[in-house]
């Protein structure tokens, strides 16, 4: 089914799952989306940081420029990890279209940005490494990948055959109160993917999360719930709240911390988390 305008209208019988941050764990990823309970006909959403961390950050990547797609079964957000390398390479064009000018004013040979090494995207983590690892070796080569990322929505707004409505963003999609009562701005496409849940510092309250439409509810990631939660040996699962679900299993982190990928269906708040 087509999106238009962040949009999702489902038909009948048509399931929305979200899938929690991956992090690199592709085969988790693999296990969780061969669960026979994930319908041919249903969509499913990752929603975002698919890169860094975990051990097959490229891999990952490549499986979603495959199979993602506007219309097919598998939808994507922009995490704060993707984001960090789309900023990161356009910062290193612009720092070397100055250098550039520099140099041609001194009689210099400009260097294309195309040329260099892709350690100089300064990935925050290890993202470079997993390029270089597998070819990408100048910024060049590496332009496809992050042109793909930019293209990612940082938000989805799913309407299911029963009226439920539900955004799905990175990190947060946080209404403002505007003066005269009502919710309405969004705070800012920033905090859509970097917004850190409050719940890693204390406890939120129910009316510490204002949803933009009345009744609509926020899936999001980007904190893991192991970290909020502090629970060793058990399994990670969303936290639920009045107007968000955490689905952030934190796969990247140890069993034994509670680290697991995670999907949600929307439709039944069935719990699927890779073993
Ligand atoms: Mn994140």
């Amino acid at each position: 089914m087509e999106i238009k305008d962040n949009e999702l209208h489902c038909k009948d019988e048509q399931k929305v799952w979200a899938i929690g941050d991956i992090h690199g764990c592709y085969d988790q990823f693999v296990e969780i989306i061969g669960s026979p309970q994930i319908g041919d006909d249903d969509v499913v959403v990752l929603i975002g940081d698919i890169i860094d961390r975990g051990p097959n950050s490229f891999k990952m990547l490549e499986w979603a420029m495959n199979n993602v797609n506007n219309g097919g079964k598998y939808l994507m957000l922009r995490g704060n990890h993707e984001q960090n390398i789309i900023e990161d390479f356009y910062a290193l064009v612009e720092q070397r279209e100055r250098k550039n000018r520099y140099k041609i004013k001194t009689g210099e040979e400009p260097v294309d940005y195309k040329d260099l090494p892709i350690y100089d995207l300064r990935c925050n983590y290890d993202f470079c490494e997993y390029m270089d690892r597998a070819g990408i070796i100048t910024v060049g080569m590496a332009e496809k990948y992050i042109w793909w990322m930019e293209e990612l929505p940082l938000y989805l707004r799913v309407t299911l055959s029963d009226k439920r409505k539900y955004v799905l963003a990175h990190a947060w999609f946080e209404g403002e109160l505007m003066p005269d009562g009502k919710v309405r701005k969004i705070i800012s496409d920033e905090n859509i993917v970097w917004h850190r849940d409050m719940n890693f510092y204390h406890n939120l309250t129910e009316d510490d999360y204002r949803p933009m439409e009345e009744g609509e509810i926020l899936i999001h990631g980007h904190t893991p719930v192991p970290i909020i939660r502090g629970h060793y040996g058990e399994l990670a699962n969303p936290i639920f709240r009045k107007h968000s679900i955490n689905i952030d299993g934190g796969c990247f982190l140890e069993k034994g911390y509670g680290g697991r990928l995670i999907a949600l269906c929307l439709n039944d708040y069935t719990i699927l988390g890779s073993t």
